[in-house]
């Protein structure tokens, strides 16, 4: 792994020298001086903090050399605003970024022994402690600001954008608990609050002399002000204020590093002496505890709305702080915000930041006395808008109520955005009312709406899906009516995933053998992995690439046993699913699939298949009943299938607990078969599928968001294929879809559904599962039924593949060699010169 090119005066050695001994040097410096700890009672998280604080220090350098430079050179920024980033694990990666893992794996080894040689002294001590790298990165308490999809990708961008060294901010919410942590309870998921801030966050710095006051409630009054000019101004109910905290986000092998500024909420006046002298003490930190609710915690959805107030709250917040905070940074070089859309590239991360249009035609309307036109242009020149997905249920709308009392001027504004947009309509489509009622930003019918993602079209300059499936779905249907209007808005930005976390760091045994292969390269140019396919025929490399697998396979089993008391045979096909439970990704047809080969086993224990082990992992948003229930009747299925003597020897299904970016890099390295099932047309691209296919797993799948794409890239013949396309769905569904006659024309489908009724899987309560298979025999708003038989069918040819080493390592080999499309740092490329229009600045 080539050094990091930063140039070291000596007498810096210990601060930020690279070498084994100066990183052991400081090691022992931040135990002391940070934790106030020596070794022979430090605990493992004072040795994790101390080494933390250690690479912090390392990386600062850069950090503050980038912002110089940006400063210097007034760089155009790219502003990536999201409610969610699902950063994961930081320590790792920040060693693989700055190329120094193995040194600092040498220095812990060194301080262990250094250890056991003084633990043979007498006197207390921490009784042995296990100390080596792997245990300190087990020690993290993982970033989990966000949900799922959407938050990951926002991570994965920022660290593309580093190591692409583009000038860019993360701004976010800093939620002081973030998603929960998933526990099971006898096949019952159990939400377990997440204090990731309990023990301290060592790589975020506090900010808190960048601070902004954020208004809410309140009404608004006209005025004319000095210059004769008509002015309206605010007067909030009350105000919060925003305090930055700055998380640095290193590139890969460049000095570039970027950060994530993250708010947090707090009171303006902490503590109220008037209330307190008059004796309402509860009155006195009032303000304090409404305030600082807001970034209290992370909502726990993930596709269906909640419409809360204090999620409007939270967007607003991190939204205005972070566009004054943009103001406050440009006006340091301009004196007038004219250029300010030529300095900033804003990309709203869905529609949950898109009151960002609102708020920036207040702050320069309102507080920067700019004229409304000049003010609208800039607007629509500095923003894009990401679509994430196609569920009309996800889709954010606010009723106006709740605007007008929470946001009375946005709501103003809107009403004015919305009036001139209508204008622009009934010109260009006299006379069709129906044009307007859609376009509008008002959802009139019945309690009123604001529509976000009607807001964030009219406030983008462009707007993209995040695969190709997706995006043309987008024109011909959610969209349709802004692609009439405005085409040349519309492109796709196919998603992407980082090869750094779910290759370089998750797979180390496969990253080992590519780059013995092909030489390291490929981590930042992932299309140069096609070089691999020429190995296919290389029998040393393949049964080389078997044992990474195997031994990959063979830790999974060691996790799954400690955390489920399962034990799985690492030698038979790990089939897995892992990604937030929702009826559309179809985490029960998979269910129904293994109930189906259990009553085959239980009829002839001895039928011809690959012993398979289904591995599934994923949160259930906390309301969402029927996620819940498909969590439970896996762990059902389990509870019979592996402890059946007739199935036990070829079948075991595992639900692995609290799957999130941690457990995910090691459950992606390990599987064989990776399943990407959705209804066709429901999953906007999915990212999974990238992470899977990248560490070796085939893919089993429907033609539905990035899998069409992956299918592309590796070959028909290296992807199992099966169901309906999107077309295919929508026609069925306009023709009529009657699921219940699947049911009765399918007699294996009619016993693996009775089985579930019956209370096979639920002996102590038969009618459990009963609202899971009615929804399914009534109406099957994901057409499980229709694509049963097709998927039953692709997943015996899987079956029949695993039996075939060789075949299979060939297919796994070919969608390695193959996936170089799939890096963010493509996707990021593309939107730089396609959206962004901003150009990398090299830092020395
Ligand atoms: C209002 C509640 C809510 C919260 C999150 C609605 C919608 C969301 C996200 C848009 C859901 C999400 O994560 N979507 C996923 O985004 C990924 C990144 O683009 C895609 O790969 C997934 O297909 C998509 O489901």
């Amino acid at each position: 792994m080539t050094k990091p090119t930063i140039s070291q005066t000596n007498d810096e050695a210990v601060r930020t020298g690279l070498s084994v001994s100066a990183i052991k040097q400081a090691i022992l410096d931040n135990l002391y001086y940070l934790q106030a700890r020596f070794p022979k009672v430090a605990s493992l998280n004072d040795y994790y903090l101390a080494l933390a604080y250690t690479v912090r220090d390392r990386l600062l350098y850069r950090w503050i050399q980038t912002a110089q430079t940006y400063l210097a050179k007034g760089s155009r920024t790219v502003c990536y605003l999201s409610a969610e980033f699902l950063l994961g694990p930081q320590l790792g990666n920040n060693l693989i970024n700055m190329g120094i893992y193995d040194e600092v794996k040498m220095a812990v080894k060194e301080l262990e022994l250094d250890l056991l040689k003084q633990e043979k002294e007498p006197g207390l001590g921490n009784g042995g402690l296990k100390l080596d790298l792997d245990c300190l990165l087990e020690q993290e308490k993982k970033t989990g600001l966000g949900n799922g999809g959407l938050g990951r990708l926002a991570a994965c961008y920022m660290d593309s954008l580093s190591t692409l060294q583009v000038p860019a901010i993360g701004y976010g919410i800093r939620y002081e608990f973030g998603i929960f942590n998933q526990d099971i309870h006898s096949g019952w998921q159990m939400e377990i609050t997440d204090k990731w801030l309990r023990l301290g966050n060592p790589w975020e710095i506090p900010r808190p002399e960048i601070a902004f006051d954020v208004n809410f409630g309140g009404q608004t009054e006209r005025f004319i002000d000095s210059k004769g000019r008509y002015q309206v101004r605010w007067i909030p109910s009350h105000v919060v204020k925003g305090i930055a905290y700055d998380t640095p986000i290193l590139g890969y092998q460049v000095n570039t590093a970027n950060f994530l500024r993250l708010w947090k909420a707090e009171a303006c006046e902490s503590f109220d002496f008037q209330s307190f002298n008059v004796g309402d003490y509860y009155g006195a930190v009032d303000q304090k505890v409404v305030s600082e609710n807001i970034t209290k915690v992370l909502y726990p959805n993930d596709e269906p709305l909640t419409g809360k107030q204090l999620r409007l709250q939270q967007q607003y917040f991190f939204v205005s702080c972070s566009l004054q905070d943009m103001i406050r940074i440009y006006l340091q070089r301009e004196h007038s915000l004219a250029g300010f859309h030529q300095k900033y590239a804003v990309q709203l991360n869905d529609t949950h930041p898109s009151i960002a249009v609102a708020e920036l035609m207040r702050l320069l309307v309102d507080e920067h006395q700019m004229d409304w036109e000049q003010a609208w242009e800039i607007t629509e020149q500095t923003f894009g808008y990401t679509n994430h997905t196609l569920l009309p249920e996800a889709l954010e709308k606010w009723p106006v109520s709740l605007f007008s009392q929470i946001l009375p001027r946005h709501l103003e504004i809107i009403y004015e955005i919305n009036q001139r947009f209508l204008n622009i309509v009934r010109k260009r489509y006299p006379g069709d009312e129906n044009k307007v009622r859609s376009l509008s930003l008002i959802d009139e019918s019945g309690e009123r709406y604001v529509r976000m993602a009607n807001l964030a079209c009219v406030g983008s300059h462009v707007i993209n899906g995040v695969a190709a499936l997706h995006s043309k779905l987008l024109t011909q249907d959610l969209l349709k009516d802004f692609y009439d209007l405005w085409p040349e808005k519309f492109n796709n930005k196919t998603n992407g995933i980082t090869p750094r976390r779910f290759l370089v760091l998750s797979n180390p045994g496969l990253t080992q053998l590519i780059t013995n292969r092909i030489g390291d390269s490929w981590i930042k140019n992932l299309d140069e992995l096609r070089q691999l396919e020429e190995a296919v025929d290389d029998p040393a490399f393949c049964h080389e690439w078997r044992r990474a697998k195997y031994e990959a396979k063979v830790s999974l089993s060691a996790q799954i046993k400690a955390r489920t008391g399962i034990v799985v045979d690492p030698e038979s096909l790990f089939d897995v699913q892992a990604k937030r439970i929702h009826l559309y990704k179809r985490q029960h047809l998979n269910a129904l699939h293994i109930i189906s080969i259990y009553l085959k086993l239980k009829k002839n224990p001895q039928i011809e298949m690959a012993p398979r082990t289904f591995i599934f992992g994923g949160k259930a948003a906390p309301g969402y009943f029927m996620a819940k229930l498909i969590i439970k009747l896996i762990n059902s299925i389990a509870d019979v299938v592996n402890t059946d003597p007739a199935t036990k020897e070829k079948l075991r299904v595992v639900f692995f607990p609290n799957f999130n970016v941690k457990n995910g890099q090691r459950i992606y390295p390990s599987a064989d078969l990776s399943e990407q099932i959705s209804t066709a047309g429901k999953e906007a691209s999915g990212t999974g599928n990238m992470k899977f296919a990248l560490n070796g797993a085939l893919t089993i799948g429907t033609l539905d968001g990035a899998n069409v794409e992956i299918l592309e890239e590796v070959g028909a013949e290296n992807f199992f294929l099966f169901g309906l396309t999107a077309e295919e769905v929508s026609k069925k569904k306009q023709e009529g879809y009657s699921p219940y006659e699947q049911y009765q024309s399918n007699p294996e489908l009619r016993e693996v559904l009775d089985s579930i009724r019956s209370g096979l899987f639920s002996p102590d309560n038969p009618g459990l599962f009963n609202p899971l298979v009615d929804s399914l025999l009534s109406h099957d708003e994901y057409m499980l039924l229709a694509d049963y038989p097709s998927y039953v069918e692709c997943q015996r040819k899987v079956s029949e593949a695993y039996l075939d080493k060789e075949r299979w390592t060939r297919m796994s080999i070919l969608n390695v060699a193959r996936m170089g499309k799939f890096s963010s740092d493509r996707a990021i490329r593309e939107y730089c010169q396609e959206i962004w229009n901003v150009q990398p600045v090299v830092i020395d």
